[in-house]
């Protein structure tokens, strides 16, 4: 499972990186590719573990970093979680904490090369210490949530959390606690 559906392709005038929902300040925050384009980048050497197929292990990842995006648009103090929204409605819930682990990056750059279309360019996010689908491609926003709710693969049955080393796959697997719950 690499993605669903077709690549999208990138339009530079209509691209638009969005952080909305539960900001501190009520606003929503926009940058265009070449604001983003501007902002500070950090490098990670990351692994990257697809669900059903591969590992990858020590992989180097440029972008900016989630904290940054955190710190230019500050969460309101109710936020627990985060959606990562991407081209086409696709979406990721994580953990705020999850989501501001050191290693997690909006990645612009594999490898010192720019993402390719096919995974992600202009951006994705990556968050190494969980499974790939918990990183979108193409990502064009992030909400601010006061609670938990499923994104795209975790509605249609993958892991709500996604943690690789306890093989979090999939969603008959959880725990209570481990998912929105109803
Ligand atoms: N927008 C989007 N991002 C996505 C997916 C998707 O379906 N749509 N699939 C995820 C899954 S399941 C995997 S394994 C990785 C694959 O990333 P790659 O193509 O760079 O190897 O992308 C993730 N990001
Ligand atoms: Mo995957």
């Amino acid at each position: 499972m690499l993605h669903y559906g077709p690549v999208p392709r990138f339009k530079p005038d209509r691209w638009e990186f969005q952080v909305f929902g539960a900001t501190a300040d009520g606003d929503k925050h926009c940058w265009n590719h070449d604001e983003f384009s501007t902002l500070p980048k950090t490098t990670v050497l990351g692994d990257f573990h697809c669900v059903t197929k591969f590992s990858m292990l020590g992989v180097e990842w440029s972008g900016v970093s989630t904290s940054t995006i955190l710190e230019l648009a500050p969460p309101a103090s109710e936020v627990t979680h985060v959606m990562v929204w991407a081209e086409y409605g696709f979406s990721s819930n994580l953990r705020i904490a999850d989501f501001v682990d050191d290693k997690s990056l909006f990645a612009t750059h594999r490898g010192g090369e720019p993402l390719t279309a096919e995974h992600g360019f202009p951006v994705r996010l990556v968050v190494p210490h969980l499974y790939a689908w918990k990183g979108p491609k193409w990502v064009r926003g992030v909400e601010y949530m006061v609670a938990d709710r499923r994104g795209f693969w975790e509605e249609r049955g993958y892991h709500n959390l996604g943690d690789p080393w306890r093989e979090q796959r999939y969603s008959y697997q959880e725990e209570p606690g481990e998912g929105p719950g109803f």
